[in-house]
Order: structure tokens, then C-alpha cells, then sequence
């Protein structure tokens, strides 16, 4: 594994570390959204290094079996987005709500899309370039919408103002904006808490950052074909 020992220090703003994050494909890879995003509220501006799924050189370079956001620090390395959300968390509060109560939400809701939804991931995997068409969900894929919906207009009601716990994004607004971006292709939710919430967070200029980054990537065939079938 490549160390980074040694080296000048990217631009250092609140946290004054040496990073390198691993991600790729933004229009496609939901986890690589999560862990960039992360890094961006924590104020850490890391070395970006672009893997892309079809090869596989890279992989024996990461230490989270072939698998990105992995985030390599001078202490060491951080995988899984959850973990690198914990991790810069230490260092950088803000990354969760400051009140207790909506920071157990927001902790509970991450973990619960960390864990869960599988049917809307398998169904629906993040394409942010493409809308689809009377796109045929499944019950178990409404479910899952409609837990969302839930969940996050509680968060919305109790805690939240511009994003899901107050006027700065969260963690929380990290793990659920590839599912905004899935919604917004696959099942665009009518007028609802949920989709102006969708409009404001979609609208962020980080968020249109990494939408911009995807836009000339090339096709991923297996997802794309999802969308004519
Ligand atoms: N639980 C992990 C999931 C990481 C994950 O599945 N990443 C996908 C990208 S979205 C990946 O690296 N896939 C490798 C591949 O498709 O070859 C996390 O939270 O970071």
C-alpha cells in the first residue's frame, strides 16, 4: 500500500492532515458520493484518487477488499464510508447535528441506510445522468421509498431547516443524497416534503460539483441497460 509519509499535505483547512481518498465513477458509485461529500463537510481536502471498476489494479492497493470510499490518512487507513464518517467526526463535530436528540436520529437513519433499502439499491442503482420512464418498481421498492419519505420528513419536521438537521449538511444528508439522485431518476416524487427537500439538497453546489464530474464519464452498460428495459 502506498504510504503517505513523507508528502507535502494537500490544502489543509480545518482538519491539518494528509489525505488520499479512494473513490470512482461519480455518476455511478453511491459510496464514493458518500465518502467525498463527507470529506468536503469535515472541511478535509483530500488527494482524490479515481479508480474505475473495470480495472483492477487498484484493488490490491486498498485495504477494503476492492471496494471505494477508502480514505488513507498519515495514521493510517479508513474504509466503508460509515467509518470514515466516524472517524473525521473526531476531529470535525459538525459532521453530526449538535443536539443530542436529532444527533440520535440522524445516527440512527445513517445506519439504517448503511444497513438497509436493499431493494431500492438492487432495483435502482445510482445513475445520476439518466431519468427513467414509467420505470416498474416493485412493492418492495415502494416500501423502501416510502420509509425513506418517512424518515426523513421526521427529520425534517423535528430538527431540520434547509437540510435534514439544521442549515448545514450532516453526515445524515451525506448518506442520503445518492438516494435523492435514485429517486430523481427512477420515481420522481411528487410535491411532497421529501421532494423540496430533494430540490434544496440536489441544488448544494458540492452536490452539483459532483454531478458536473460525472456528466462525460463513460457507460457503465449493465446500469444504463436498466433504464430501457
Ligand atoms: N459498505 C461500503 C460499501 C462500499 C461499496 O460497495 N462500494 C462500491 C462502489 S459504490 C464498490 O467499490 N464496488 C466495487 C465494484 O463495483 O467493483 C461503504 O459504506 O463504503
Amino acid at each position: 500500500m502506498p504510504a503517505l509519509a513523507g508528502k507535502k499535505p494537500s490544502i489543509c483547512l480545518k482538519i491539518c492532515i494528509v489525505a488520499k481518498l479512494w473513490i470512482g465513477q461519480p455518476n455511478y458509485s453511491s459510496w464514493s458520493l458518500r465518502g467525498w461529500l463527507i470529506c468536503k463537510i469535515a472541511e478535509l481536502n483530500p488527494e482524490i484518487e479515481w479508480i474505475r471498476f473495470d480495472q483492477d489494479e487498484w484493488r490490491d492497493q486498498v485495504p477494503s477488499r476492492g471496494l471505494v470510499p477508502a480514505l488513507e490518512l498519515e495514521s493510517g487507513w479508513v474504509w466503508d464510508s460509515q467509518a470514515i464518517g466516524e472517524t473525521l467526526a473526531e476531529q470535525a463535530p459538525a459532521l453530526w447535528p449538535a443536539d443530542t436528540k436529532a444527533r440520535m436520529h440522524a445516527r440512527s437513519i445513517v445506519a439504517e441506510m448503511h444497513s438497509g433499502f436493499s431493494a431500492l439499491r438492487a432495483a435502482c442503482p445510482m445513475n445520476i445522468r439518466a431519468r427513467a420512464t414509467d420505470f416498474d418498481l416493485s412493492g418492495e421498492v415502494f416500501a423502501d421509498i416510502s420509509r425513506v419519505q418517512d424518515l426523513l420528513e421526521e427529520a425534517l419536521a423535528q430538527f431540520g431547516g434547509t437540510f435534514l438537521y439544521g442549515e448545514s449538511l450532516t453526515i445524515a444528508d451525506a448518506f442520503y443524497a445518492p438516494v435523492m439522485y435514485r429517486l430523481r431518476t427512477y420515481a420522481p416524487p411528487a410535491h411532497c416534503e421529501l421532494a423540496d427537500y430533494s430540490a434544496r439538497l440536489l441544488a448544494h453546489p458540492w452536490l452539483l460539483e459532483w454531478e458536473a464530474l460525472g456528466q462525460d464519464e463513460p457507460p457503465i452498460k449493465k446500469y444504463d441497460q436498466l433504464l430501457h428495459s
